[in-house]
């Protein structure tokens, strides 16, 4: 079994060094899947998040934007970069480094993006509540607006949710990819947040407080929101454990069916710019505890 993975691995690298001296590959991206599939063959494809996306659909990219404007025009590349059908929606949650003067400017360089101002600070949660009610694509993920998580993995992190596995993605930073070696503390502090969360949920997470969470639309707008900082994390969860999907065509309703992708993770230190303390922490630790026994 092994053998035949690394076999084809392999195989797949000499059938496109042959291929591409021969011809080279469609630029309009819907053909270039076509083709690397002809090519590599769907298994192998399907392997690094290259399958035929439908073509209605529509993925909402809610960013949360405090203080980066080292990061934010190079997210934005980033997120362009993914071929899928997007809708980009910026909520700057009163940023006071100049990030707030570059949306502006962006505002009449890219007009297609959806940007929404706070006119004070409010917190990660608040910026999202603001963008997921703007989102109308079918599916919802949040990008946050440093570099740590590559929006290169959209088309793996929605797989679940387009073959009609899943209702809900979360990425998960410690089940396999690669990433930044950081703060042994730190990961053990979100290891026992995920644990106790998962107490709580019954839901067998283990990356709680990943940035990386995708939704159906009608899983996020269906779910009332309160927190307004990095709380967001805990009270989703527990509010995913606890929704049921309305009964539709004839099939019943039923609790969300959540999946797990692992990401990399490339973390910043408290020098790049790193926001979160100890007191982010504390506040988790409640807000797990609140959300568990009240809405
Ligand atoms: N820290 C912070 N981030 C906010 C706020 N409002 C929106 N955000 C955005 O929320 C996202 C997550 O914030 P981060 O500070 O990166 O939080 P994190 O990734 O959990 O922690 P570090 O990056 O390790 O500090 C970023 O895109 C921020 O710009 C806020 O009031 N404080
Ligand atoms: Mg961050």
């Amino acid at each position: 079994m092994t053998t035949k993975a690394i076999f084809t691995y392999h195989d797949s690298f000499d059938v496109m060094d042959r291929v591409l001296d021969t011809e080279s590959p469609p630029a309009d991206d819907r053909e270039r899947v076509e083709w690397l599939i002809k090519h590599l063959g769907e298994v192998f494809c399907k392997r690094v998040g290259i399958y035929r996306i439908p073509e209605d659909l529509v993925l909402s990219v809610v960013i949360p934007v405090y203080n980066e404007r080292e990061t934010i025009r190079e997210i934005l590349r980033h997120v362009r970069a993914v071929p899928i059908q997007k809708q980009i929606i910026l909520v700057d949650d009163y940023s006071t480094d100049g990030t707030r003067d570059i949306l502006k400017r962006l505002e009449t360089e890219e007009p297609d993006l959806v940007i929404a101002y706070h006119d004070r600070n409010q917190g990660k949660g608040a910026a999202l509540r603001t963008g997921f009610a703007k989102a109308t694509g079918q599916i919802v993920i949040v990008q946050d607006a440093d570099m740590e998580y590559d929006p290169a993995q959209y088309p793996q992190l929605i797989e679940p949710i387009i073959e009609g596995k899943a209702d809900v993605v979360y990425g998960s930073r410690f089940i396999g990819e690669k990433h930044r070696v950081l703060y042994f503390w730190h990961s053990l502090a979100n290891k026992f947040l995920t644990l106790l969360s998962n107490t709580f949920t019954n839901l067998n997470l283990t990356d709680m407080e990943v940035c990386y969470k995708v939704f159906r639309r009608e899983v996020i707008q269906g779910i009332t929101l309160k927190s307004d900082r990095f709380g967001f994390e805990p009270e989703v969860t527990a509010k995913v454990a606890r929704f049921r999907m309305p009964a539709i065509e004839g099939r019943p309703a039923r609790r969300c069916r959540v999946y797990e992708m692992p990401v990399s993770y490339n973390g910043r230190d408290y020098r790049e710019g790193k926001k979160i303390g100890w007191k982010d922490g504390v506040q988790a630790l409640y807000c797990i505890v609140r959300y568990a026994l009240a809405d």
